[in-house]
């Protein structure tokens, strides 16, 4: 199976950079191997089939083979890990971690604060007693992120909060009706305080739909503003990306245009974006041609450009691996994913590898000092100046790391799965990057809520 992905993508390739091309995919190029070369995280979530060993062998083959992310379908969820109060389970969790360690990919947590897969004895003993409500959801948050700490790269902490329709925080939940909209700033607080190294995010659907003032995106974007005058610790927006093809002239609610815009938005405020549920799916019952197929490839590839190109955006998650196990016929549609039925990678799986092997990174230009770097030819003791970010900057020389803004910073350095490399605290003006080999890594320096996160190149 593995090797007919490659086989199916060498054969593209070559239709489209001609017959013999030598950047045709090497046998062994995966979406996670050239993910890993262009330094982004390419996942899909482990569903709920896996958890039961209900999949076939060839499934988590490629799963382990193709992603270096990895999300839970629903067993971290409220109702999975707290089914009664106090009784918490963390078995299937547990399980995933696991698999995630042993096959070196990064793990996302979803989701803490969500108004959907609530157990029921939460509203029936506690609804809208606000000071109840507030302990309960701060006990669940403490235990379930304590119980993952240092192991949970990232989690949504509040999912799905704004209302679809206007503007406005989505009533309908049992924290929003009990406990008003401060659930959402005292989640970020409660997690940040339990794990401050995992990044956390605010998680939601239709927020490639626009970021104008009425549309989600842009409200969240006035929160998300909000937060960071505020000091909530907030490190990036989930974007589900949950899209459909219409098939008629206007194939596409929402658009990778609007979702670049709100990444860019974003990196104003030193926020990543990340793309953490993507499924492209038509309606149930129409049937879906083959060039319907390569229309939903091309999409893929639109939204997989975000994450290549835009400085924060790192993250690129699929809601699923084949369409035969997908949530998506419960909204009324079918084949959004990138693999068919029988696992076979469809014309979607080669658009995104295709993209993958021959993304060109732009050059860095913008200051001279960033010349000395990999870019510039044959140095060996490379130096990069990168952009100030939220008031601080970095510059590496070889293993010297000098950096302003900050007075005593932690630094850290994860290697492309996520696995710290390094790590020092109350850095002041320069720190050696010691037993750090050649490779590359994302740096992150914090200091307080001020954090810059960069990809980096050590020679
Ligand atoms: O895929 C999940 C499905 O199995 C569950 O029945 C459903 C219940 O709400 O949740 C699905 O996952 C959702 C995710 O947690 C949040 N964003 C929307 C996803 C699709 O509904």
């Amino acid at each position: 199976m593995i090797k007919n992905h490659s086989i199916a993508g060498l054969a593209l390739c070559a239709t489209l950079l001609g017959a013999g091309a030598t950047s045709a995919f090497a046998a062994d190029e995966t979406l996670r191997s050239l993910a890993e070369k262009n330094n982004i995280y390419i996942g899909a979530i482990l569903n709920s089939q896996w958890f039961s060993g209900q999949l076939p062998g060839n499934y988590e083959q490629i799963h382990k083979t193709q992603f270096n992310i990895v999300v839970a379908e629903n067993e971290m969820k409220f109702d999975a890990t707290e089914p009664s109060e106090g009784q918490f389970n963390y078995n299937n969790g547990d399980k995933m971690v696991k698999y995630a360690k042993a096959n070196g990919m990064r793990v996302r947590g979803h989701a803490l604060a969500w108004h959907s897969q609530v157990p029921g004895w939460v509203s029936q003993k506690y609804g809208k007693n606000k000071k109840e409500l507030l302990r309960v959801l701060k006990n669940h948050i403490e235990k379930v992120v304590g119980h993952w700490k240092g192991q949970i790269d990232e989690w949504d902490v509040v999912n799905e909060a704004i209302s679809n329709n206007e503007p406005q925080w989505r009533t309908y939940s049992v924290w929003y009706e009990g406990i008003g909209p401060e659930f959402i700033d005292s989640a970020f607080v409660w997690a940040h305080a339990v794990d401050p190294d995992a990044e956390l995010c605010y998680n939601d659907y239709n927020l490639e739909q626009g970021i104008n003032p009425k549309a989600k995106a842009g409200f969240l974007l006035e929160q998300v503003k909000r937060w960071v005058a505020n000091g909530i610790p907030i490190h990036c927006v989930g974007s589900q990306t949950h899209v459909e093809d219409t098939t008629t002239d206007k194939h596409f609610i929402g658009s990778p245009d609007s979702l670049r815009s709100l990444a860019k938005e974003l990196a104003k405020l030193n926020i990543k974006l990340k793309i953490t549920e993507l499924d492209i799916g038509f309606k149930s019952g129409i049937n879906v041609s083959k060039s319907d197929l390569e229309r939903q490839g091309k999409t893929f590839r639109e939204y997989l450009d975000i994450v290549l190109e835009e400085p924060n955006a790192d993250t690129y998650l699929i809601w699923g691996v084949s369409d035969k196990w997908s949530w998506l016929s419960g909204l009324n549609r079918q084949k959004g994913l990138i693999y068919d039925d029988n696992l076979n990678p469809k014309p979607a799986f080669d658009s995104i590898m295709v993209r993958l092997q021959t993304y060109e990174p732009p050059k860095d230009t913008s200051s001279a000092d960033s010349c000395e770097a990999d870019s510039c030819g044959d140095s060996t003791n490379v130096i990069r100046t990168f952009t100030v970010r939220a008031g601080i900057s970095m510059h590496l020389a070889g293993r010297t790391l000098s950096i302003a803004g900050v007075t005593a910073a932690k630094v850290e350095v994860f290697d492309m799965q996520g696995r710290p490399v390094f790590n020092a605290r109350n850095v002041k003006g320069s720190v050696e990057l010691k037993n750090v080999s050649e490779g590359l890594y994302v740096i992150r320096i914090q200091e307080g809520t001020k954090s810059l996160m960069q990809k980096i190149t050590i020679k």
